[in-house]
Formats: C-alpha cells, sequence, structure tokens
C-alpha cells in the first residue's frame, strides 16, 4: 500500500525540542562504538562512506540557532539539503530580486562541517512566488530559466546536486498541470534541465517526486520521462525518491524499482527519508520503523548506483510530519531528546554489517610485524575454542550501558565456519528483566526465556562474519550466556 498523498502546507520550523538539547551527549553513539566490530564505523556518514555512499539530513535556518540540533547533525551527516532556503519564493520573492543570504547559510554550516549540499529545489509548484503563476504564459519560460540561471550560476561548485524539478507529477503518472506545464508543455522538464546544466555543468541534476518508491503508475510515469529525456539527450543525473513513509508500509518493490532507474544510467537516491508512526509510539512500533530504516538503507546498498540516504529533518522534535500529518509523528532516527531510536541502530547496522554491495574488495592491509614483547606478560589461558561447525553460529551479550533500573545490550552473533541463512539466539533472563525495546531482530517472550530471531536484512552472515542486534532492558543490568542456532 501507498503512503497516502502528501498534502505540503506552509509551516516554518519551530523551535520545539530546544528544552531538551542540553540532554544531547554523546552516549548513544559512544555506547554502540564499545560493542560494534572493531572495524565498525560508529557514525551514520563514516559508516556511509566505508560504503561509498552518503547520509543526508534537512536542515532550516532556523535549525542552525538550535545548538544541540546542528553538533549531532555535524556528527552524523555529511550530506544538507537546505529545507526551505533554496526554493523559489527565498531565493526570488519579487522577479528579478535575487536573495540568497538564507541559503547561502545553509551552504555556509555545511562547509564548515566537511558536509556537501543537495541544492533544492529550482522549479515546483509549491513554494513558488505568486509572481510566477501570474505571469502571462509566454513569458514563464524566460522566467523560469533567469531563475535557473541565476540561482544555479550562485550556488556553481557549491552543491553536489540539483533537484531540478520537484515534484512534477499527479498520483496517475501524468504531469501536473501547473504553471510550468501550461506554458511549455512537457518540455518544461528538458528546459530546466538545460539551463541548471548550462549554469552549472558539475552538478548533478534530478527529477525528484514523492510516492514513486514502488512501482506504481506515478513511478511508471518518472520512468517513462526518464527515459525520453535520456533518449533526447537531456542532461538528467539522477533520480530523487523522497520516501516519506508510513511505519509498516514501505513498498516492497523499492529495490526492484530503484534497480530499474539505475539500469537507465541514472544515480538514484533517498533525498527525504522519514517514517512516520501513527501516535502514541510502542516497542513494537519503533522496532517496525527500524526494519523499515533498515530496509531502505540496503535497498540502497543493493544498487550501486545508489548514492546516498538523507532524512528529512534531524529529530522528531523538529519535523514536519506532525504539523502536515496530524495524529502522527516519532518519523525519525532520533527522538525530540535527540536520542537515537531503533531506526538509527537499523540503518548504523544496515550500513556496517548490511548486504554486500558489488563494490571492488577492499585492498587488504599488510599484516605489522608483530614487534617482540620485552617481558612477556603471563595471560589467562584462553579456553579451546570449539571446533568449527559448518552452519553453526554463537552469540555474544554484552552491555553497553546502563543506569539506575534499566540497560543497554548489543548482541554479537557470529557465523561459523560456514555462512548461516537465518539464525535464533535465545536466553533467559537471571532476574526478571523485561525488554523494553529491541533493534535488528524479532523478539518472542516465554517467562524469563527470550527468543530473537533475525530481522529481513540481517538474516544472513558470512562465514566466520558477524551482525549485531540491540535492546534496551528494564531491571538490573544482567549479560547472561546465549545459544544461537541457525536452520
Ligand atoms: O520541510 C519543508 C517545510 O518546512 C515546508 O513548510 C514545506 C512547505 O511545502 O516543505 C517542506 O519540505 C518539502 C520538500 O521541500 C519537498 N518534499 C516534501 C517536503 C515536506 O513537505
Amino acid at each position: 500500500m501507498q503512503p497516502a498523498t502528501i498534502r505540503p502546507r506552509r509551516r516554518r520550523q519551530g523551535a520545539r525540542g530546544l528544552a531538551a538539547a542540553t540532554a544531547l551527549t554523546a552516549a548513544g553513539v559512544v555506547t554502540l562504538c564499545a560493542a560494534l566490530p572493531a572495524q565498525a564505523a560508529t557514525t551514520l556518514k563514516a559508516a556511509a562512506e566505508a560504503r561509498g555512499r552518503y547520509f543526508g539530513t534537512a536542515l532550516t535556518r532556523g535549525d542552525l540557532g538550535i545548538s544541540a540540533e546542528t553538533s549531532l547533525a555535524a556528527a552524523q551527516f555529511d550530506m544538507v539539503t537546505p529545507g526551505n532556503e533554496m526554493k523559489w519564493d527565498s531565493t526570488e520573492p519579487s522577479r528579478g530580486g535575487f536573495n540568497f543570504g538564507p541559503g547561502d547559510q545553509i551552504v555556509s554550516f555545511a562547509q564548515s562541517h566537511s558536509m556537501r549540499v543537495r541544492g533544492h529545489t529550482l522549479v515546483w509548484h509549491s513554494q513558488l512566488p505568486a509572481w510566477v503563476s501570474s505571469l502571462p504564459l509566454n513569458q514563464v519560460q524566460s522566467a523560469m530559466e533567469n531563475h535557473i540561471t541565476n540561482e544555479a550560476t550562485h550556488y556553481k561548485g557549491k552543491v553536489y546536486s540539483w533537484d531540478v524539478v520537484n515534484e512534477p507529477f499527479n498520483e496517475d503518472g501524468t504531469l501536473r498541470q501547473d504553471v510550468f506545464y501550461k506554458a511549455m508543455g512537457t518540455n518544461y522538464i528538458a528546459n530546466a534541465l538545460r539551463a541548471a546544466h548550462a549554469a552549472d555543468p558539475d552538478a548533478k541534476l534530478y527529477i525528484n517526486d514523492y510516492n514513486i518508491e514502488g512501482v506504481n503508475a506515478k513511478s511508471n510515469g518518472m520512468y517513462s520521462l526518464a527515459q525520453s529525456l535520456l533518449a533526447q539527450g537531456v542532461p538528467l543525473n539522477g533520480i530523487g525518491f523522497e520516501s516519506h513513509f508510513i511505519a509498516g508500509q514501505v513498498p516492497s518493490s523499492l529495490l526492484t524499482n530503484m534497480q530499474r532507474f539505475a539500469a537507465l544510467g541514472l544515480d538514484v537516491a533517498v533525498t527525504e527519508l522519514d517514517d512516520r508512526i501513527q501516535l502514541p509510539t510502542s516497542t513494537a512500533k519503533l522496532q517496525q520503523q527500524g526494519t523499515d530504516y533498515g530496509t531502505v538503507v540496503n535497498a540502497c546498498l543493493s544498487v550501486p548506483r545508489c548514492v546516498g540516504v538523507s532524512q528529512w529533518g534531524v529529530d522528531d522534535g523538529h519535523s514536519w510530519i506532525p504539523g502536515t500529518f496530524p495524529g502522527y509523528g516519532a518519523a525519525t532516527m532520533y527522538d525530540s531528546g535527540y536520542q537515537p531510536k531503533p531506526a538509527y541502530n537499523a540503518a548504523l547496522n544496515a550500513l556496517n554489517n548490511g548486504t554486500p554491495t558489488p563494490t571492488p574488495t577492499p585492498t587488504p592491509t599488510p599484516t605489522p610485524t608483530p614487534t617482540p614483547t620485552p617481558t612477556p606478560t603471563p595471560t589467562p589461558t584462553p579456553s579451546p575454542s570449539p571446533s568449527p561447525v559448518p552452519g553453526a553460529c554463537s552469540a555474544t551479550i554484552e552491555t553497553t550501558n546502563s543506569w539506575p533500573g534499566g540497560f543497554q545490550s548489543t548482541v554479537t552473533v557470529r557465523a561459523g565456519s560456514a555462512a548461516v541463512s537465518g539464525w535464533t539466539v535465545k536466553w533467559t533472563w537471571p532476574g526478571g528483566q523485561t525488554i523494553s525495546s529491541l533493534w535488528s531482530g524479532t523478539q518472542t517472550v516465554s517467562g524469563s526465556s527470550v527468543t530473537v530471531r533475525n530481522a529481513s536484512y540481517n538474516g544472513s552472515i558470512a562465514a566466520g562474519g558477524s551482525t549485531t542486534f540491540g535492546f534496551t532492558a528494564n531491571g538490573t543490568a544482567a549479560a547472561p550466556t546465549a545459544t544461537c542456532t541457525s536452520p
């Protein structure tokens, strides 16, 4: 089932969540470091970069004034999309009256934190000043091309990509009858792409839309348009899949759909990811959201032409969702106190452990010559490792954080000498502990016995490889012995 049609309505970001700003610490991230395998990255951007991708966020000028939010953005993300500051109503509110100040502030923030910028957006029916829609139709093309030329020239060399045309499609796959279409017909899209390419030949040029993530009438319309533009030699480099999902409703054809666009020779990107939950949240809903984030990240990793994933915003406290979809919220990887949610762990885990992507094998690091230790410290004799059994797996629970009345753990699941396809980890709590939230796995609880099976995206572990899942629990921290079986 596809998400409901988005009807964006203008709403400036407020400073909700500011009160919780002081709660931001690196704790959520640092505690993960201890438990991840030695080479696992501990931030989204490092993990994405290790897979040849970026992990982005959207920031508005209002967000720049919230230090807890900007610290988190700079720590975790390496791409920024301006939420509003490069839209036509901001950059050319009156004909020929350009104002790049707000957009420049976002670029400056990005540059000072070594983040790249996705320019968003040059031509869109929404957030379009009234003067454009009231132009005589025979003046629209020159106004559009002048707008694109000025803005793309101003940001030349400063943006990685442009959403040149945003949200051009109706749900049935026909083009919206907006002022650009009325003036130029379908050709407005080719005209816009050509003007952007002339102004900034190095920027990757995208068409971006929502509800095109699965194979459906709307994405079929986009696919036909992309084919036609490429056949005409129009400079189109990529398709942006906004990906405003509802928890539990990520289209099952997401990967197939991304692959068909990539097969045209285009880049693809997840440009505005969020996954809204019908409030109130629950452990199960947050777990589902984690599963969804893992699915999306793994889809991107599985498509070599998928260049990256951007979330729309940083945290739940500043997300556009509650203001536009009453009754829904909690749509991002961070809660309104800037603490990582299961979705964060799922995204990071997918990047660190997920589906291998066909990228070149890293060059093996030469083994350093062992330095002789002057005084050998007696080390406890390690227990003999059991001989590897094909298909077998093992699991180790490690406490990564604890507080009065609760704790957080990471469970590492290792394959033996053969790959495993699907795994089940079991343990028994010694003192009445109860899991409050579990990610990257699905749990069944019976009294004090816990059974966790792999999530859809982390069941396959290569021989000698590992994956992790995690949980938070109530009670005194405990790390009981766990067993692992694989079918
Ligand atoms: O996040 C943006 C929000 O602050 C604006 O009020 C809204 C107005 O349309 O636009 C939001 O961003 C949209 C993006 O530009 C295009 N895709 C949908 C996004 C959410 O509405």
